[in-house]
Formats: C-alpha cells, structure tokens, sequence
C-alpha cells in the first residue's frame, strides 16, 4: 500500500513526461539509462500498473516520471496504431513531450516533421516539448547541430550510447521540474486544516515542523496551487 500511495501521488504531483519521436531514435535506449536498470525492481508495482513508465530521479532530490510510447511513423499499420492508441494516454497526461531525433539519421527533419503531424492529430502539438538530438557517436559531421540548435528550441544533444550530453539532458529537466513544482517554504496555521490537506496531498513534503499555533512546511508544490498559497510563503531557511 505504500508504493501504492507513493506512486498515486507521484501521479498527483504531475511531473509527468513522455518520450516521442520516430521509431528507431532511441526513446526506449534513453529510458533505460535515465531510469537506469537499479530502479527496476524498486518499481515493480508500479510497473505492473503501468509497464512503460518509469522513475527518473534528478539532482536536488527531483523525481519525475517518465513513460516510452511506440515509435512514431509516417503510416501507421493498423496493428501498429492499436499499440500506439494505448500509449496516447500517457502522451496526453505528460507535461513536457521530450522528442527524441536520431540525429545520424539522414531523413531526421522529414521524421521530425512526422512526429509533428502524429501529434497534431492527438490534439497535442501545442504540449511543452524538448528536442533531444541522440546518437551524436554515430554522426560524422557535426555542422548540422548548430542550425539543429536554432531551429528546434529547446534542444539537446545526447549519445544515449556513450551517455555524451547526458549532463544536460539531467540538467534540463531538473531545470524543468523546478519551474512546474518549484520549493517553497510555507507557514501554515493549524487551525487552515484544507490548506495543510491541500500540502500534504499535492506536495511532496521535506520537512514539517510545528511552531505552536503554525506548521512550518518546506515542499515541492505544483506551480497551479503557488497562487492560493501565497499568502502563507515565509522566507526558506536552506535558502
Ligand atoms: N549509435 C547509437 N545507437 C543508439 C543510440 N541510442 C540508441 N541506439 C540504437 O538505436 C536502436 C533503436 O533504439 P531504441 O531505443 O529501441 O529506439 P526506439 O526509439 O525506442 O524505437 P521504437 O521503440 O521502435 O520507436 C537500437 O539498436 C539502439 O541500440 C546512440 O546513442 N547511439
Ligand atoms: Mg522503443
């Protein structure tokens, strides 16, 4: 029950993201190292509640989640597209799409702009999306990166093999992860029960510590409830 609650609240806490791109571009490859293989049996309810989503932990304590999806294509066989639908779930639930390019891949723009298509289909082209050009051992000549790095914002580039760009890849999405659940140390009343009710349940809480007649809470809290708490922030004491 407690890995139970730990990952409905991870899925409350909403720092959802999926891989989508091309077949072939490495989204599944990528998983495996953020995620990397220890995590495995830690998570294994929660992968027989969902088998293609998995834990990623980042620097400063971030976890986030992140789901793999069937790769895309340019015409999507039937069998293909039911495989595909059961995925979309987890597409339209992310909050940021990470879009994997084989960046070796002669045709990477044409795939990119398929993956565009797919998406603008599901209704979710307008999603929060990083550009994550892998296979950089792979690639001979490096000049397309920097008109890669132009066109396609936010990008960066990775060897999923080699684990090159891996640091700012981590980088990026700690970054990310701030901004939609950023830290905040707030004052609570014991008498505000559906404020504390609201921190508990939709944050991930770091310390409690009561001070009389209040709560001193530090906790990650979705940017959406910042503004009803506000009147509660007191300065962070880490910080
Ligand atoms: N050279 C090189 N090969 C890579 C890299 N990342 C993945 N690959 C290879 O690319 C192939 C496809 O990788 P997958 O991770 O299965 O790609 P995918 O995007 O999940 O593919 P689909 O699930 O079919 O959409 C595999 O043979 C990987 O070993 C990389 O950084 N460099
Ligand atoms: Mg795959």
């Amino acid at each position: 029950t407690r890995h139970l609650q730990r990952s409905e609240r991870l899925r409350h806490s909403r720092h959802a993201t999926a891989l989508v791109g091309y077949t072939n571009a490495g989204k599944s490859t990528l998983l495996n190292v953020l995620a990397g293989a220890s995590i495995l049996a830690e998570d294994r309810l929660f992968s027989t509640l969902d088998p293609t989503t998995r834990r990623v932990h980042l620097s400063g304590g971030i976890e986030i989640l992140m789901s793999d999806t069937v790769g895309f294509i340019e015409h999507l066989p039937r069998q293909l597209m039911a495989a595909f639908k059961a995925t979309l779930e987890e597409v339209l639930e992310a909050e940021l799409l990470v879009h994997v390019v084989d960046a070796a891949d002669g045709l990477a723009e044409e795939h990119i702009a398929t993956v565009h298509t797919v998406l603008d289909e599901l209704g979710a082209r307008s999603r929060e999306m990083l550009y994550v050009f892998n296979k950089l051992d792979a690639l001979a000549d490096r000049t397309m990166l920097r008109y890669w790095e132009r066109k396609f914002r936010p990008s960066v580039f990775i060897s999923a093999r080699t684990g090159e760009g891996m640091e700012q890849l981590r980088g990026y999405l700690s970054r990310w992860a701030d901004r939609i659940a950023p830290r905040l140390c707030l004052r609570i009343p014991q008498s505000e029960h559906r404020v504390l009710e609201l921190v508990a349940k939709q944050g991930t809480v770091f310390s409690r510590i009561p001070d009389g007649v209040a709560v001193v809470v530090q906790a990650r809290i979705d940017r959406r409830f910042i503004h009803a708490l506000r009147r509660f922030q007191v300065p962070d004491v880490w910080t």
